[in-house]
């Protein structure tokens, strides 16, 4: 039997009987430290400290700058944001500076690199994009001119990460973990305008780094209220991500993951997989009946929740802290 799947197997096990509705139990002895009296012992087997309510402050705070279109002062002031949230919480933040002209204006672009475990030789990087687009291109009825406040396409990413990155601080990895948050992804309107911080990322890493990596993960789109995320296309070398992840989710008692109805998505994961990484794009692409309100004035707070973020929060907790040796090379 393959490493993995026995892995996978052993896990699912031990998760079974911890569910959703067991985890409400399991988070306020996690959260407060009270009676282990009434505790089944086997819910410690996943762990549930990721808390949804921080997360969603955090999505709150970044549509409450306003648009976060590249070169704007709520673009400065979120960048600053972000990174101040992450200086006490990791072992390095640097911030990656780079221009480009956009709309006539030579336009400066930031991303953002927060580290655990400087020195381990094995990692993870877990990835969202920050910036919001400049134009909601795919309104029908207001202006396509707008701009998007991006509460799901853009800010749930960046809450999820920065939660996680405050889990992470309070427990002892091995595995280092690399919390990075692209800049340009949306400019757009083309693909050509695109996914311009981690093109530039991507290729300013050695190879020497890309082997570093175990794995990577891409968080896009992970606020809608009625979360879904299904195979994705590109992402497929890289399948077994996808799998743990649904175990997962089956396990812990989420509704969020599904196998059916795979999609092929053009994304920030692109880049690095070009360079032989594995690299999981977890996007939802049914926002809205049709996916009506992606690219649209409608990406707002409303159609979010604190429940989907939860559900991909723990999740992802849980499959750094089960499955960091996915893709390790052998030995
Ligand atoms: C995801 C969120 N993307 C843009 N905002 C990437 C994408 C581009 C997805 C084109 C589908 C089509
Ligand atoms: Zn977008």
């Amino acid at each position: 039997m393959q490493k993995f799947t026995a892995a996978l197997i052993f896990v699912f096990c031990c998760l079974l009987g911890c569910n959703a509705s067991d985890s409400a139990r399991a988070q306020t002895q996690d959260r407060d430290n009270g009676s282990q009296s009434e505790i089944d012992p086997s819910l410690y087997l996943a762990t549930r400290n990721f808390d949804e309510r921080k997360a969603w402050a955090h999505l709150e705070k970044q549509v409450d700058f306003g648009f976060r279109v590249p070169g704007s002062s709520a673009h400065r002031a979120c960048k600053d944001y972000i990174v101040a949230q992450l200086e006490p919480l990791c072992d390095s933040v640097e911030v990656q500076e780079f221009s480009m002209m956009l709309g006539g204006e030579d336009t400066r672009m930031f991303n953002i690199v927060g580290r655990y475990n400087l020195d381990a030789p094995r990692r993870i990087m877990l990835a969202a994009h920050w910036d919001t687009r400049p134009t909601a291109d795919m309104n029908t009825k207001a202006s396509k001119k707008l701009p998007i406040q991006g509460a799901n396409d853009g800010a749930s990413g960046v809450a999820v990460l920065l939660e996680l990155a405050r889990v992470f601080s309070e427990q002892d990895i091995e595995v280092g973990l690399d919390f990075v948050f692209f800049d340009g992804e949306d400019y757009g309107p083309g693909l050509d305008m695109m996914f311009l911080g981690s093109k530039y990322y991507c290729n300013s890493m050695p190879n020497a780094e890309i082997e570093t990596y175990n794995y990577g993960l891409l968080l896009d789109m992970v606020g809608d209220s009625e979360l879904v995320i299904r195979p994705e296309n590109h992402s497929s070398r890289s399948a077994e991500i996808f799998m743990a992840a649904k175990a997962l989710n089956d396990a812990m008692g989420f509704k969020v993951f599904r196998e059916s109805g795979a999609l092929t998505i053009y994304d920030d994961h692109l880049s690095f997989i070009d360079r032989g990484m594995h690299f999981y794009d977890f996007i939802d692409f049914e926002y809205g009946p049709d996916n009506r309100y992606w690219h649209t004035t409608e990406d707002t707070v409303d159609k979010c929740s604190k429940d989907s973020l939860k559900a991909i929060g723990e999740i992802v907790e849980n499959l750094v802290l089960k499955f960091p040796d996915l893709y390790a090379p052998e030995g």
